[in-house]
């Protein structure tokens, strides 16, 4: 019999298909983008680490060539230096399943073109915080193959010899159970827990009408509530059992001695303590709880109670900072004075104005008393910082700008974030992976990847004031850099892309001896610091990045990461529609 010319042609397709995946690696590490891939009416661009100006072809999985493009020279190089082209296939819009091919350099990673490309990566951003659950069971029915036994039940947590007085001396047990791990640790600290927790109650009062739709399974999955709420009330309820109910002060954190040996939680059976209150915790409490009350409020049938509980406890929290404006959280001269000595993570801050404003605009929003107002504008001054754990000014001005009516001086205020997210944005497209992350190195610090992530908030919060979809591009851009357009060729959120981390610095993933790390951490990102003293392939910025689970300083997760990529990945899938509006 002779064979069938048709049949000659796919058989040497597949073979060609399975030379190329052979070649793929060491070519798909040549070819940066984003390894999940894109929306069809987005853009759409890859970026080749050489200076290249020849043809590059979009292929589908047979090798059939579906479009045909030329690369272009960035305008500036990278960090190290290097040249780099860009691919770009904006105008191809069908959905489908394709590789970039580079003649002479090879393919890229697979990735696909369709509506909703991000929407998976976009709940397992938030279900990572269910993986971080202290005080629970992780049953098989919801976390997979990563189930475990409870950890940390956190009914009986002594007061440290700094955190006594008359009504609980040290010693005293609570309870104080529930809450999230706020890293690669199993300790619990409210300064990080209330940016983390606000940043997701900011993701649903901003788009609840997609968040409703958010199913997670979770143990929370059939009640009637968004599971994303479910998953904040969480470590609110934690939060709540941190505030001294005789004066109203928060414990600045709920913690062991020292960092427990990378082992599974049920095996974490050190004391725990809470230690000294503070103004930064006291005033991020109030904020959030705050915030908590108002997005709660019209759930009461749900939780009887909760909201009101919550401003209360805003309140309180808010009369303590207000007599205590500058108690600072100083763990090495506690230490002087008091043991139990404790070597867990400080979160230190020395600056409070940004705490204060931070609460006031909250309390402000929910109540409508212009005297948060007031406190407001005057510790106001015009430096603009991307929200981070000591910088939460922003927080306070993402919830004014939302606020009705929209008089002076929240029109200033909005000038202002504006304005910022304009500065940001100036010239995005000019740097190597063109991009607003990677303007400058200075967002390579510890834990760049969340800049990246806080950069896509302001620009989306941009877009949404102006309708400018230059921000809705930027901010998609972001997404991309996280998911593998980026200098180190990596995909940085576990579980997501052909060349992902896998190694984080996380004590669960280590210890569990499943191969795969739990999904949808982001990885804290490059950082040439080395603080770790884990060496890194490369010091420039951008590049140094190694997936190694003792690399903390580039390698740890964190809820104060996670929360912003799960706002930018969600409210990107929210606002997908946008892309192909003119
Ligand atoms: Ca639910
Ligand atoms: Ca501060």
């Amino acid at each position: 019999m002779r064979p069938n010319k048709q049949l000659l042609l796919t058989l040497m397709a597949c073979c060609n298909y399975l030379i190329s995946i052979a070649q793929t690696n060491s070519s798909a590490q040549k070819i940066r983008l984003n390894q999940v891939g894109f929306y069809p009416d987005a853009e759409k661009k890859a970026i080749v680490t050489s200076a290249d100006t020849g043809k590059f072809y979009l292929q589908t999985s047979l090798g059939q060539s579906v479009f045909t493009g030329r690369l272009v020279l960035d305008t500036q190089p990278a960090f190290s230096g290097k040249q780099m082209a860009v691919a770009n296939f904006t105008k191809f819009v069908t959905p489908g399943t394709y590789r970039i091919f580079i003649p002479l350099m090879g393919y890229s990673y697979p990735f696909n073109i369709k509506p909703s490309i991000h929407k998976s990566v976009a709940d397992a951003t938030i279900k990572a915080f269910y993986y971080q659950r202290a005080s629970l069971p992780l049953a098989e029915k919801y976390a997979g193959k990563w189930h475990r036994a409870a950890g940390h039940p956190d009914n009986k947590v002594l007061i440290h010899a700094s955190a006594a007085n008359n009504k609980r001396p040290e010693g005293t047990i609570i309870s104080s159970r529930r809450g999230w791990y706020d890293a690669g640790d199993y300790n619990k600290y409210i300064v990080n827990s209330g940016i983390s927790t606000a940043t997701l109650l900011l993701l649903y009062e901003d788009f609840p009408g997609y968040m409703n739709t958010v199913k997670l399974n979770i143990p929370e999955s059939n009640n009637q509530l968004p599971d994303i709420l479910d998953e904040v009330i969480w470590n609110l309820r934690w939060m709540l059992t941190m505030q001294d109910p005789n004066d109203g002060g928060v414990y600045h954190k709920l913690t062991n001695t020292k960092f427990d040996a990378m082992i599974m939680p049920d095996k974490a059976v050190k004391p725990r303590y809470v230690v000294q209150k503070g103004t930064a915790a006291t005033l991020d409490f109030a904020a959030v709880t705050a915030q908590a009350a108002r997005i709660l409020k019209k759930f009461h049938h749900q939780l009887p109670g909760l909201a009101d509980s919550c401003l209360k406890a805003s309140l309180q929290a808010y009369s303590w900072a207000l007599k205590n404006p500058n108690v600072i959280y100083d763990q090495d001269l506690m230490n002087k004075k008091f043991k139990p000595e404790i070597t867990t993570g400080a979160y230190g801050d020395k600056y409070f104005a940004d705490e204060l404003i931070w609460a006031a605009s909250e309390l402000y929003v929910t109540t409508g008393k212009e005297e948060y107002l007031k406190t407001v504008i005057a510790g106001d001054d015009p430096k603009m910082l991307l929200p981070a754990w000591g910088n939460v000014k922003l927080l306070g001005y993402y919830s004014l700008i939302k606020k009705q009516p929209h008089t002076h001086p929240l029109l200033e205020i909005e000038a202002r974030v504006l304005n910022f997210a304009r500065d940001l944005s100036f010239n995005a497209d000019k740097n190597a992976y063109q991009t607003v992350m990677g303007k400058s190195a200075n967002n390579f610090n510890w834990g760049s990847n969340s800049n990246a992530a806080n950069q896509g908030i302001l620009l989306i919060k941009a877009y949404q004031l102006t309708h400018d979809k230059r921000y809705l591009n930027c901010a998609l851009a972001n997404l991309d850099y996280l998911l593998g357009r980026n200098g180190s060729g990596y995909s940085y959120i576990t579980g997501y892309g052909s060349k992902s981390t896998m190694n984080p610095h996380h004590r669960p993933s280590t210890a569990d001896g499943i191969v795969e790390p739990i999904p949808g951490l982001m990885a804290g990102g490059p950082n040439p610091g080395m603080q770790d003293g884990v060496k890194v392939p490369s010091i420039a910025p951008d590049e140094a990045y190694v997936d190694d689970d003792r690399a903390y300083a580039v390698n740890e997760v964190a809820i104060n990461w996670n929360a912003p990529v799960a706002y930018l990945a969600n409210a990107i899938e929210a606002l997908q529609k946008d892309f192909g509006r003119r």
